[in-house]
């Protein structure tokens, strides 16, 4: 290429790859083509990129990037495709549409949308609007990551809005991450720093996780190592603890709170029998009963302190449970609504989690008519916000398109529309996804590498990166806007989600689906937020909300309850709720209880399958995403993480190839033998790309091979339910 000399430009953009963390990235483009990329640099606190997006430039121009919309000529699942022109592939996924529709009705079309580079333009959202004014279609329900936690914290407080600013936790005495691995799995840029600061400074830090994570071994004092999906009797038990220590505070019980006699009497064993005591609670999660009373009563006499519920225990069976249990506890030591406390809420509030972070609106389509013509769902209290609508829950979108109304579904599904998901890989049960995927009559996607989905699709339509266009994002727990500029390309003929479905909107006569161009829209969502000038935001990548003092959720409710009552039916802290007990479901409780999960340590399946087998997230991917770069591949190798008591019994050294199985399948990966996770439990990172070899026996390492397609009553997205074996692979 001949070198026209020009200058090396910086253009500083945001980067929020479904992670919350809106980081900058001052990205080095020369003769239109990314040299390098850096980050912040300037202003304290800088919101400093992590390696991936570090990393980017060899995902951005990766080898294997699609540029060119593909329609299938091989079975599905082989991989065989064609280059055709956006005419053809459109016209193509047009004409399915339209056949799906007068053939079945709207109801047919089924759209899952996942979180791609959070953000507020592009993105599923752009198909949604496109096929609500097509005439509606069927939506899945559920966040894969926290739905448990919406449906507690919903019960709990009627708010999501449960977040401090991550700096609030240099206000706390004591910090118990449970189930929490900021030093790894990232949720916002700057939490592991404002933790370090926290040690730094003597306030005390305690991880609760059945592996010595990152966070475990980097950030805290002590590990609580606990059985996975057990974590509703811990902290009922300690509930036991600091009811009979009188350790509660009564004044706030009263004052804030309703049904907390009925919540008493079940910890007490006055309904069953049963007192929730440590030392029955040692024997369901393996943490001794001095542990679990010693970190009772630190937790209720160390003031404030913040209990942090993170969201990968609720990603187990009765997961809601769980985080009503630790709201419950957060409740009992009065540490809702004071600086250094925590209502302990699901911990990802997602983009809106501050109320003074709103943006506009921007595009609208009205709404989806197939879902408006549906009664409600049952056993639901997301009545409001993105995860509202919708009657197939995404992790049953196989069992639906293969049983339909037959299996008591409202439709039988005949077209697949996807975007920014892996769905196959990302989701339970693979082998079942796969049967599923068979079925479809049509299946596209918007896509930017050929992954494992991707390969069942009939039409793959390339999306750009966010690096390709322009939008806005939030951070997770710091009040900052990103705006995520264009920096290079579309590179080849990729669009951005926005462009394709304009242009699908013009094949199927809609008119005014977007009536703006990109940066209008951007203008327009941004007009209603605290961003005082667009154009500065735009040049400089982000915006920082200047705020006195860090930001307590629920700080009116407790300093003024009388005009500011919780939106709860009781204007309360609910430890026990109507709403749930009229549910009349036997394991939707109106209090939080402890209910013995399927696949955990005593479901008699485990004689055949002993362990629980959970999917960390990886630091050197975001979810399925990055797993491609080779600069992050070589820093970790995929494999599933054993303790060496295990490992011995099985006659397995480290690195050693094992097999991975259960009734559902069978992964073929080299072990990691360790004493960084606790006997009984393995650990198989989530998001390595599923690889099968002839015999299907999958290569990868996805754990979703071997996860079971339930759902939790409440909904959680129970990942990490799994029972699993592992043995010696003998060559
Ligand atoms: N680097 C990186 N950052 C990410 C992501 C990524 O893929 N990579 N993904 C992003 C997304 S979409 C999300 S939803 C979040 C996920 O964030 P999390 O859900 O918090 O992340 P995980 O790594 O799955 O789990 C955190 C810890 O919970 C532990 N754990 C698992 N099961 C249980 C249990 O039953 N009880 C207890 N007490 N602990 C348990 C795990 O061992 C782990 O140490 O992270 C976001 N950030
Ligand atoms: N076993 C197990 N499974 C899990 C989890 C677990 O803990 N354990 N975690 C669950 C959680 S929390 C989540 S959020 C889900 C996530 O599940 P998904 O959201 O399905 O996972 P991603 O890997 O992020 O898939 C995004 C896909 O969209 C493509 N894509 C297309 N266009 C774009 C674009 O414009 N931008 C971006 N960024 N990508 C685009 C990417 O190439 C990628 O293939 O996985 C869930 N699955
Ligand atoms: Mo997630």
């Amino acid at each position: 290429m001949a070198t026209t000399g020009s200058e090396e430009k910086i253009i500083s953009t945001a980067c929020n790859t479904h992670c919350g963390g809106s980081c900058v990235l001052r990205v080095h483009v020369k003769d239109g083509v990314v040299k390098h990329i850096e980050t912040d640099n300037g202003e304290e606190p800088q919101y400093r990129a992590c390696l991936r997006c570090r990393a980017y430039r060899q995902r951005l121009y990766h080898p294997d990037r699609l540029l060119y919309p593909l329609k299938r000529v091989g079975e599905r699942g082989e991989g065989k495709f064609r280059q055709v022109s956006w005419d053809e592939a459109l016209d193509t996924v047009a004409g399915e549409l339209k056949r799906v529709k007068e053939t079945y009705g709207n109801a047919a079309i089924l759209l899952r949308g996942s979180g791609g580079d959070i953000g507020w333009l592009h993105g599923w959202r752009c198909v949604d609007i496109l096929l609500s004014m097509y005439g509606g279609y069927s939506q899945s329900w559920a966040s894969s990551s926290y739905e448990g936690g919406n449906f507690a914290t919903a019960a709990t407080y009627g708010s999501f809005q449960t977040r401090h600013s991550r700096d609030d936790l240099l206000h706390s005495k004591l910090i118990i991450m449970w189930g929490w691995d900021p030093a790894n799995s990232i949720m916002d840029t700057n939490t592991p720093w404002v933790i370090a600061r926290c040690r730094e400074a003597g306030i005390a830090t305690i991880c609760v996780d059945p592996r010595h994570n990152a966070s475990a071994a980097a950030l805290s004092d002590q590990w609580v190592p606990i059985r996975p999906g057990t974590d509703a009797a811990m902290l009922v038990a300690m509930a036991h603890v600091m009811i009979t220590e009188n350790l509660v505070e009564k004044a706030f019980i009263d004052k804030y709170t309703y049904g907390f006699d009925k919540y008493r009497d079940y910890v007490l064993g006055k309904d069953d029998g049963q007192p929730k005591t440590p030392a029955w609670a040692e024997s369901i999660t393996g943490v001794p009963a001095t542990t679990i009373a010693d970190l009772a009563r630190r937790y209720a006499t160390t003031k404030p302190a913040a209990l942090i519920g993170g969201i990968a225990a609720g990603r187990t069976a009765y997961g809601e449970q769980y985080h009503r249990a630790a709201m419950a506890l957060a409740a009992m030591t009065g540490n809702i609504g004071i600086h250094g406390g925590d209502p302990a809420g699901r911990n990802w509030t997602g983009l809106l989690g501050f109320p003074f972070m709103r943006l506009g609106r921007g595009m609208y389509g009205g709404p989806n008519p197939v879902e408006q013509n549906l009664p409600p769902r049952p056993y639901s209290l997301t009545t409001r916000g993105f995860h509202a609508p919708g009657h197939i829950h995404i992790a049953k979108i196989a069992d639906a398109i293969l049983k339909g109304k037959a299996g008591g579904y409202h439709a039988d599904i005949k077209f697949f529309y996807t975007v920014n998901t892996n769905y196959l890989n990302q989701h339970l049960n693979i082998n079942k996804i796969i049967q599923a995927l068979k079925k479809v009559e049509f299946f596209v996607t918007h896509e930017q590498f050929m992954t494992a989905s991707a390969k069942y699709a009939d039409v793959v339509l390339p999306s750009c990166t966010f690096m390709e266009r322009n939008e806005i994002t939030t951070g997770e727990g710091f009040p900052n806007f990103g705006y995520m500029k264009k920096v290079v390309g579309p590179l080849g003929e990729s669009k951005s989600h926005l462009d394709i479905c304009i242009a699908l909107a013009k094949k199927l006569g809609i008119e005014h689906y977007s009536d703006l161009p990109e940066e209008e829209w951007l203008r327009e969502i941004a007009k209603p937020s605290v961003i005082p000038n667009f154009d500065e935001f735009k040049e400089k990548g982000f915006y920082r909300v200047p705020l006195k003092e860090p930001y307590v959720a629920f700080q009116k409710e407790i300093a003024d309850p009388e005009h500011n009552p919780f939106p709860t039916p009781s204007g309360k802290i609910e430890f026990y709720s109507q709403r749930l007990e009229d549910m009349k479901h036997p394991q939707i409780t109106g209090v939080p209880k402890y209910i013995e999960p399927w696949e955990g340590p005593n479901d008699p399946l485990a004689k055949k399958y002993p362990l629980q087998l959970v999917g960390s997230h990886s630091k050197v991917r975001a979810l399925s995403q990055f797993h491609n770069v080779p600069w992050l591949r070589e820093l970790v190798q995929q494999a599933v993480h054993i303790n060496s008591i295990d490992a011995r019994a099985r006659g397995i050294r480290d690195g050693d190839m094992v097999r991975v199985f259960n009734d559902r399948g069978e992964v073929i990966i080299p072990a990691k033998v360790t004493e960084r996770i606790i006997p009984g439990v393995a650990d198989l990172p989530q998001g390595a790309w599923y690889d099968p070899d002839e015999q299907g026996r999958d290569r990868g390492g996805c754990p979703n091979v071997l996860t079971k397609d339930e759902v939790s009553p409440g909904g959680a997205n129970v990942t990490n339910t799994t029972l699993v074996q592992v043995e010696k692979v003998i060559d």
